[in-house]
């Protein structure tokens, strides 16, 4: 597994970030709290009843930072005041959100473990279940002390949020008889959708679950007066969607489907969309047939969106910002992307907020009211409105595409990299080759394949007698395993990164796709540090080891397991669990086989490095900081994400330097 590997090295070095007994008990409790969410805490948890038949956070204010908010908050929530129980949490809808944002602070600001977790027994027990949740969850991620502890995927906590009716309905049946049962689920559409043909990865529940944790560790509502500051946020906005929505085109043209096209405010929604799922409290998530037009909602307008995105691409044109203290920021620096990424994502920044309003938010509540926007028939919020089910939806890749054309107008603006910027002197890439499982050397091919997942549905509801077993299974995409042998010269001893991206060959009309055209497409593959000897250097890689992955999370009885066992390959404090789901690693490709260049590059780790005290090893050792850059503190990797292939290429033939190589592979996919 990747991550036994990273930890042995990092318990290694920081003995202190071990865990203890300690550690165990909290991780327990956590995962008893996330249990049976929609249900009352469970009463065969002794620990969980206790606290909740005896505690009252009115008698321990003096636990938090700030008394009076939790005054405030249990007041509200004891008097009505908050969302109810089995009224359905939107992130979207601004008094749920704040609602939220004031329970987190309360968690977040909770002196020690166990007045964060008390209080959060109180809050599970009085709230709305998906409301405390987030709250808890995004608390848990953040909280020093809870450093290592891991949720269990949210797709065993709110199963609803992730399957289709059929198969909820199904499990239920199976747990009413006690049967033990093995549930297939299909991806939503039928076949004469064409859409149907990537539904596997839009439908994906580790893409779904990755993007709904990536907006926990970058909430878009956290504040900069909160003490964790997430370095280059607006950037990582960007360019994890960015990689998303290119990732989504390879499997478009893997298929024979065109790229995705962006959405534009003015023309009808093509594709239609029915999520075939319902809410944990029976209302059945909006279908959106093709064809339907923006409509304007009573809180905001079409045009008030399109206002935004106006000055947007003003302020891109012009090339600088004003600070709200007045001075003029330009965005041709290397800091620009992020300030772009902060003012389209409406974090909290200093640009005028209320100039550029909220651009992405406003699309998705668009999206997701499309066929209610007056609210005349109480429908609940759409797919759009939750990140755990938003990238089901086809609109999803559209509306990225159109803000992801946003960014590439900013970065088309950007003097294109020089030769001298390129190069890495001294350093040659001689070869590069991909060797898959059959360790042919010469095929220069990776397989991909689908194959089933079992989710346990375990979880869902209470008394569902242990040894049942309901389980779902769907079909998910995944590759033979591989590796990266990459031969570099040196001229003498260095340091570099080597960076390797995927790019499809051919377009859907079957022409060769240009550097000039292609370069904004590349699809991120791996980044990490190499020591160079002087002469040859033979790289080799594995797939697995990609930082912009993430192994397949533990499920609840693993994790349980893990503890009972004490097993502490299984936990660490640094443990990401922010990545792209590593089985997608690689575009599906097709049966005959697919092109796609390898383009590798080594650039100067003294260059780009902007962590003083980093060391090779050090950075090897950090996960999934392709998308999900660094939780504290610099993320390592100085240079613009998506380097070099981020700015226009004018002239394929004076972009590539011999620090770079790349190679025709093929993605062949077994049917
Ligand atoms: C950015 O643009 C400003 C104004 O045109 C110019 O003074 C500055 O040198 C530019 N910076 C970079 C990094 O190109
Ligand atoms: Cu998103």
């Amino acid at each position: 597994m990747k991550f036994a590997l990273v930890l042995i090295g990092l318990c290694a070095l920081a003995a202190a970030d071990t865990v203890d007994d300690t550690f165990y008990k909290h991780q327990t409790q956590v995962l008893h709290l996330v249990e049976h969410i929609y249900e009352p805490i469970s009463s065969h948890y002794e620990d969980l009843t206790t606290i909740k038949k005896t505690y009252d956070p009115l008698q321990h204010l003096d636990n938090f930072k700030d008394g009076d908010h939790v005054k405030h908050f249990v007041h509200d929530v004891t008097h009505g005041k908050y969302l109810a129980h089995d009224e359905i949490f939107n992130i979207f809808h601004p008094h749920h959100r704040r609602q939220m944002v004031y329970l987190f602070e309360i968690l977040y600001g909770a002196k020690d473990f166990d007045s964060f977790f008390n209080m959060a027994v109180w809050a599970r027990d009085h709230m709305s279940p998906r409301m405390f949740l987030y709250a808890f969850s995004v608390a848990v991620l953040h909280r020093t002390d809870c450093k290592g502890i891991t949720l269990p995927p949210a797709y065993e906590i709110t199963p609803d949020m992730f399957l289709t009716t059929d198969v909820m309905r199904k499990a239920y049946q199976a747990k009413m008889t006690a049967t033990k049962t093995v549930i297939p689920m299909k991806f939503t559409g039928s076949i004469k959708n064409p859409e149907q043909r990537v539904a596997y990865f839009g439908e994906d529940i580790g893409v779904n679950s990755h993007h709904s944790h990536w907006h926990m560790d970058f909430p878009f509502w956290w504040k900069r007066s909160y003490d964790v500051t997430k370095d280059r946020r607006g950037e990582l906005f960007f360019y994890m969607h960015h990689q998303m929505v290119n990732r989504f085109d390879a499997e478009r043209l893997s298929n024979w489907l065109p790229q995705v096209e962006p959405l534009n405010w003015h023309h009808e929604i093509e594709e239609g969309f029915a999520p075939a799922a319902m809410y944990f409290n029976g209302q059945e998530f909006p279908m959106r047939p093709d064809g339907i037009h923006f409509h304007d909602l009573p809180w905001f307008t079409v045009k008030d969106t399109e206002d935004y995105e106006d000055r947007i691409r003003n302020v891109i044109a012009k090339g600088y910002v004003k600070a709200s203290d007045g001075h003029t920021i330009f965005l041709n620096g290397t800091e620009g992307i992020n300030i772009l990424g902060l003012v389209v994502e409406s974090l909290d920044h200093d640009y005028n907020r209320h100039y550029f309003g909220k651009l992405h938010s406003n699309a998705h509540v668009l999206l997701s009211k499309v066929t209610d926007p007056e609210q005349k028939f109480g429908t609940p919020p759409g797919v759009m409105e939750h990140f755990e089910t938003a990238t089901r939806d086809p609109a999803f890749f559209r509306l990225h595409k159109h803000i992801d054309n946003l960014f590439k107008q900013h970065k088309d603006m950007l003097t294109p990299y020089t030769k001298e910027e390129l190069d890495f002197p001294g350093v040659t890439v001689d070869a590069v080759k991909v060797v898959g499982k059959s360790e042919d050397s010469t095929a220069n091919q990776i397989v991909t394949f689908f194959d089933e997942s079992h989710i346990n549905l375990g979880n869902m509801w209470v008394h569902t007698p242990e040894k049942v077993g309901i389980e779902v299974t769907m079909k998910r995409l995944n590759h033979e395993a591989f590796k990266y042998v990459i031969t570099a010269t040196a001229e003498k001893e260095t340091e570099g990164i080597v960076r390797i991206f995927l790019s499809p060959t051919y377009n859907w009309f079957g022409q060769e796709i240009t550097l000039q055209d292609g370069h904004w497409g590349a699809i991120e593959m791996d980044r990490f540090p190499v020591k160079l000897t002087a002469g040859e250097n033979v790289i080799t890689r594995s797939g697995k080891k990609s930082v912009v992955t993430i192994d397949e999370p533990m499920s609840f009885a693993e994790i349980h397991k893990a503890v009972a066992d004490k097993d502490a390959t299984h936990f660490h404090k640094e443990f990401r669990h922010c990545g792209f789901p590593h089985r997608l690693l690689v575009p599906k490709g097709r049966p005959e086989g697919m092109h796609y260049k390898l383009m590798v590059v080594i650039t100067d780790y003294h260059k780009d490095v902007v962590v003083p005290d980093m060391d090779v090893e050090h950075m090897d050792k950090l996960q999934s900081v392709g998308y999900c850059g660094v939780m504290e503190g610099k993320i390592p990797d100085g240079k613009p994400m998506g380097y070099p292939f981020d700015r226009r290429i004018s002239c394929e033939e004076s972009f590539i330097t011999k620090n770079m190589k790349f190679v025709d592979i093929t993605v062949k996919t077994r049917v």
